[in-house]
């Protein structure tokens, strides 16, 4: 039986390889993929930040746990966004400007495909004209990820973009990653925010309700 606390150790010191093989045995002992997600992979990447912080392990040290991290990432995707009820929803989603992590975003992108909607990818620091662009090519709903702080301002700066386009009855906001909160997503005047995955996809069937 795999043990997510080693799993999640293994994501710590970078072993791809390993977390990528952990990941596929803990699915094919029939382990529920959120579990595996939150308890093996989240949690490698929480204990990673931490050390990052406290001057522990420096930017290679990151760059290889998130390595690690992706591979078991690649192996749950697919199962993540495994459903057959797919909805005519169309959702444009990216990590603003300035900002290159993505992680959080492609689970989030992930878990929405698995709810049934149609998702697109724009990557990670992504311009608040390819946002506008998403729009004008017809989702209606702009997901916006950011994880360092001063990078919250390209949210702030890109539905400012969207409200001079005109184009902000279009389509619905919703901001989420580590450092957004509820008061941010109200002073810049998001629709909405959540605190995780699980919580976006939530929001994203109110919007729809
Ligand atoms: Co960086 N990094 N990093 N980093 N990194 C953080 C964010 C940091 C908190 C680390 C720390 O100091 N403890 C810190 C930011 C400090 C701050 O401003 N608050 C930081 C820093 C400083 C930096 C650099 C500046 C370091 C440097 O160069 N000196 C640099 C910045 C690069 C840039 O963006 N311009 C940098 C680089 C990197 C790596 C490239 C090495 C790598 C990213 C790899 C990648 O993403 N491809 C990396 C990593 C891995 C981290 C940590 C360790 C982990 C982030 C992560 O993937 N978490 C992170 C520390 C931490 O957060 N504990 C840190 C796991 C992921 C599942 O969670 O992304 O929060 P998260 O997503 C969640 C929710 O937030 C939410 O749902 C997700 C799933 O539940 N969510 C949404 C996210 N987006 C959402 C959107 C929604 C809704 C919900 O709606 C649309």
């Amino acid at each position: 039986m795999i043990n997510l606390t080693k799993m999640s150790e293994k994501v710590v010191v970078g072993d791809a390889e390993k977390v990528e093989e952990m990941v596929k045995q803990a699915l094919d002992e029939g382990m529920d993929a959120i579990t595996i997600l939150n308890e093996g992979l989240v949690k490698g990447m929480d204990v990673i930040g931490e050390k990052f912080k406290n001057y522990e392990v420096y930017l290679p040290g990151l760059i290889v746990a998130a390595r690690a991290m992706k591979a078991g990432l690649s192996v749950l995707k697919p199962v993540l966004a495994n459903t057959k009820d797919r909805k005519s929803v169309k959702i444009a989603i990216g990590t603003v400007q300035g900002d290159t992590h993505d992680i959080g975003k492609n689970i989030v992108a992930a878990m929405l495909e698995g709810a049934g909607f149609e998702v697109v990818d724009l990557g990670y620091d992504v311009s608040s004209q390819d946002f506008i662009s998403a729009i004008k090519d017809g989702v209606q709903v702009v997901g916006m990820s950011a994880l360092v702080t001063t990078n919250m301002l390209s949210m702030k700066e890109t539905i400012e973009a969207i409200i001079e386009a005109g184009l902000r009855d279009k389509a619905k906001i919703i901001i989420g990653g580590a450092p957004v909160t509820q008061e941010y997503a109200d002073k810049i005047g998001a629709d909405a925010y959540a605190e995780d995955a699980a919580i976006a996809v939530d929001v994203v069937r109110d919007f729809f309700k």
